[in-house]
Parts: structure tokens; sequence; C-alpha cells
């Protein structure tokens, strides 16, 4: 019996997948979700603020915390000893920042005591930056400059600089701690730094997270001599290198194996960031599918035929585990936005859709662009949703309607701001948290005149990483793979074509709404 397991390292939790490679089913799913598992951390959402504008921190404790809680839990429900593949995945950008220590610690960890305990000494910067921080809009600026403009950073590393990107990140570090950053001897992404404590060695970063960093030249997915020298001092000594997807890192770490009765012979499999993991995932790492991924935040993304760059500036190209690139345009705004609304009014979700169907499309010519926190598709700062309709709409007495609007507002956003990626197939392909809401689906549906088809594992991105364990571990073919566990849900959701003229002209105000911003 041969088991592949997957990890995915998300904003709010953290989870696996186990396939069960000879059987082509998927033995068992499990989940810790640091809000409600983790309450000493006091983040039930995963993240924290900081003190200055915009920081939005982490704390990789807590994550380790919940690996420990993960493979507890994974134990009850399988035998660990029959994994031989492992892969994961890390929300992107988020870095963290480790010391001397880290090295010999993280391949001698000792089963006694917890990942946390171990690790804690060697963090020179006590929480990691995630990609919801939006406080180094001066780094960027700064960063643009030196490399003499937008367009040569988008040319070089597949984006403009971009507040959560990895980079920006760092030359904050490094200007505002100064006497931490030389104590700095290593920063990982989430990714690389899960897949670091797995392999029990320090772990090369993959192509398709790399990339959103602005410090990885997407030409020749090596760190870009340029954007390391804009970024900070010394800084290609303090990153691991950078390595293409299917690169295995070696054999898991002693510590799962002592504690967890993992099997010393199991391979890891370097991770990836949770969108490239989530387009294996979802059977499209070739060109010609599009997916929406509806999670903390919604992503747009797709494998792409060749290298297209956001006019705009908004969107990115990433590395594709499978080979070539994929673009993907996220709204920060996502499922955060629809709990805003939903907990306004004290609805359930089924309150909430029932607000829908009781709404008509188009919400009677009222219009919300609801970004509650600062936004990057567009670009927006404030922390307050615009709104244009009645005065009932407008002063938010009337839920039904702000829900809806609120809805519309988000996938007309979404239409208008992935023109750019010139993806014209018919069906687009679903998955996160959110996708299991037929009534939020069907809105999807009508904006964007598309059939929707919902994956049957809401977990796309471990399922991801553990189909690219398989395929590189046990040389399984991804065409095999995706056709045993990428399933997709048989009641496919058809857009109702009356509605299409009534969201034409909701996309034209949302575009004129949009310039006001
Ligand atoms: P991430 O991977 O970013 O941590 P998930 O993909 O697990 O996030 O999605 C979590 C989100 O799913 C929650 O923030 C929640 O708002 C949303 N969600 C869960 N159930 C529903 C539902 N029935 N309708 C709409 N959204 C939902
Ligand atoms: C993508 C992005 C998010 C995170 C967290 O650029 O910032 O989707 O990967 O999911």
């Amino acid at each position: 019996m041969a088991y592949s397991l997957g990890i995915d390292a998300s904003t709010q939790s953290i989870s696996a997948i186990v396939l069960n490679l000879d059987d082509n089913e998927i033995l068992c799913e499990c989940s810790v979700n640091f809000g409600e598992n983790l309450p000493k951390y006091n983040a039930p959402n995963g993240f924290i603020n900081g003190n200055a504008t915009g920081e939005i921190f982490a704390d990789p404790l807590m994550w380790l915390d919940a690996l420990d809680i993960l493979f507890e839990k994974l134990q009850l429900i399988c035998d660990l000893n029959k994994i031989t593949s492992i892969s994961g995945a890390g929300q992107q950008h988020g870095s963290v920042y480790l010391n001397d220590k880290w090295i010999k610690t993280c391949e001698n960890l000792d089963p006694k005591s917890s990942l946390s305990e171990q690790i804690a000494p060697c963090l020179s910067r006590k929480y990691s930056p995630i990609w919801m921080d939006k406080s180094t809009t001066q780094e960027c600026q700064e960063i643009t400059h030196s490399l003499g403009g937008n367009r040569e950073i988008c040319r070089k590393s597949g984006s403009v600089a971009i507040e959560r990107f990895s980079g920006p990140q760092i030359r904050r570090f490094y200007k505002n701690h100064l006497e931490d950053y030389p104590q700095t001897k290593r920063i990982h992404l989430v990714s690389s730094f899960i897949c670091s404590i797995i392999a029990g060695k320090d772990s090369a970063i993959d192509t398709g997270d790399g990339a959103g960093m602005n410090l990885m030249n997407i030409d020749s997915n090596t760190w870009d001599v340029d954007l390391l020298k804009a970024t900070a001092p010394g800084l290609l000594d303090r990153l691991p290198n950078i390595s293409q997807g299917n690169t295995i890192i070696g054999c898991v770490s002693g510590y799962f194996v002592r504690k967890f009765n993992l099997n010393s012979e199991a391979e890891v499999v370097i991770f990836t960031g949770d969108n490239p993991s989530s387009l294996v995932g979802m059977a499209s790492s070739s060109p010609g599918k599009k997916v929406i991924s509806l999670g903390t935040s919604d992503t747009f993304f797709a494998a792409m035929p060749e290298t297209l760059s956001d006019p705009n500036g908004f969107g990115h190209v990433f590395g594709n585990p499978s080979g070539g690139s994929m673009s993907l345009q996220c709204f920060l705004n996502g499922s955060l936005a629809r709990e805003k609304v939903r907990k306004k009014y004290k609805f359930s979700w089924e309150e909430f859709n029932q607000a829908i169907k009781d709404t008509s499309p188009g919400s009677n010519g009222n219009y919300m662009l609801p970004f509650f926190s600062p936004e990057i598709s567009p670009l927006y700062d404030g922390q307050n949703p615009i709104l244009e309709g009645t005065k009932s709409f407008e002063n938010w007495s009337n839920p039904k309607l702000a829900i809806r609007a609120c809805l519309e507002g988000q996938f007309l956003n979404m239409k208008i701001h992935t023109k750019w990626m010139k993806s014209n197939t018919s069906t687009i392909y679903v998955t996160g948290g959110a996708s299991q809401n037929n009534t939020i689906l069907q809105i999807i549906s009508d904006i964007f005149q598309s059939d929707i088809k919902k994956s049957e594992v809401t977990g796309s991105v471990a399922l991801g990483a553990a189909m690219r364990a398989a395929q590189h571990c046990m040389k399984i073919d991804l065409s095999i793979l995706e056709n045993n566990f990428c399933r997709f849900s048989n009641d496919v959701i058809n857009p109702n074509v009356d509605n299409e003229n009534i969201y034409l002209e909701a996309e034209s105000n949302i575009k004129t709404l949009l310039l006001t911003i």
C-alpha cells in the first residue's frame, strides 16, 4: 500500500489530505483551525494586526503547534507508516526570519519536545508578515525607483512591486530593525519553512512560490541580482536556493518518524504556494481552464500558454508547478468581506442565501465596492466599502440588498480585473471554503455567463500537494492522478441568460464607481 500526503499551511488553518495510490481514493482529510484549536494565539482568523498601519502578522509558532496537532489527529485516522510521498503548500508571500540556530535545530528536532518549543529560539523576528500586510508602500516605491520603474520590475519578477510580496517586506524589516537583520541568517517563505520542518533540512523555495517575492527573475528562475540589491544588503546569503517544483529534498524528518510513526523512507517534494498547488489539485495544470478559489482571499488563476502580464500592474505571473507559468489575480476582500456583511446583520449562511433569493439581479440599481479593508485589485487604501444607490441602501438599512450588492460588486470587479488574462473558456472551476455555497456560485455564473464546475474536494491545495508528491516520488503520470483524484460535482451550475444584459449594465456602472476611488 502506498499513501501520499499533501499539507496545506493556509491563512486560517493547516490541513492534510492522504491519497491511497493503490485504490485511487482519498483516504482521509483532516484540518486544524488556528482560531478554534489554538485560541491562546489570539488570532481568530489566523492573523493579528501590528501596531503600524497596514501591518498584518501571523505567529510561526502557531503554525508549528498546529502542525503537531495535525499529525496527532492524522495518526488516529490513518496508518502514517504507509505514507511514501509527502509535499505541501503554504499561503503565499509570508516570510519567516531565522537566526544562526535554525539549521542545526531543524536538522535535529527532538520528538520529546514540541516543534514550537524547539523553533522559538531560532526566530530572529517574532512574527511573520503575511500576504494581507499593506505596510510597505514606501519600500515598494524605493525598490521600483532603484529598478527604474514598474515596467522593469514587472518584466523581471512577473509583478510590479507589491506591498504583500516578500521582497518589500524584507526591505521594511531591514530598515526598521537594523539590530535584528544582521542576526537573521535565513529568510523562508511559509511553504519552504514548513517543508524544512517536515524534511528536517533547510529547504529550497520552488519557482511557483518564489515568483511571489519580487526577488526572482521569472525568465531564469534564479534570484535576480538587481532586485536583491534594491531590497536589502547581503540578501543572497539569507535566502535559500530556488529549485524546480519536482525537487525531492530527502526523506521525512526523524521527528515525525519517532513521534507519529511515519515511515523513515517517505520522501518529501519541496513545497509550493497555495495557488500553484491548487492549480494542480484543480486538474488545471495545462492551459485552457480557469479557476476561481474562494478562500480567505478570492483568487482567479489559469495556466498560461504564453507569459502575459497585467497592463494595470495588479495581476501576477507565478511559476506553474508543472512547467511554464500561471497568471493570478488576487482579491484581498474575499470571504472576509462576505463574512463582514453577513455578521453585520447577524445572519447565518442560510439567511445570507435567502437574502439573495429575496432580491433581484442587479440589486435594483444599487452598487457596492465591498472593500472593508485595503484592496489590491484595484488598489484601494480605505477601510470602507463604497456604496451608490438609494438612501436606505447607502446607510446599510436594507440588509438583503446589501448582501446581494456585496456579492455582485465582488464578482463584477473580478470580471473587470481579469480580462487581461484573455482566457475564453466557457467553464470556470471553483474551489475554496465558500465554493460550497451554490447561491454564491450562481451569481458568479450569471456575471461571467459561464458554466461553473465545483471541485468535490474543497481542499484542492492539499490535494494538489499530495498529487505532486505522488507524481515526483512515485513517478505517476499527472494525467493519471488527475483522472483518479480530481473530482468535480455532476451538478454543473449554468448561467441564466436572462441576466446577461442586467449584469452587462451593472458592470459598466461598477466601472464608473471604480473610477471614483
Ligand atoms: P483559506 O484556505 O484561505 O484558509 P478556506 O478555503 O478554508 O480559506 O475558506 C475559508 C472561508 O470559507 C471562510 O472565511 C468562510 O467565510 C468561507 N465559507 C465557509 N462556509 C461558507 C458558506 N457556506 N458560504 C460562504 N462562505 C463560506
Ligand atoms: C496570492 C495571495 C493569496 C495568498 C493566500 O497572491 O496573496 O491568495 O496566497 O491564500
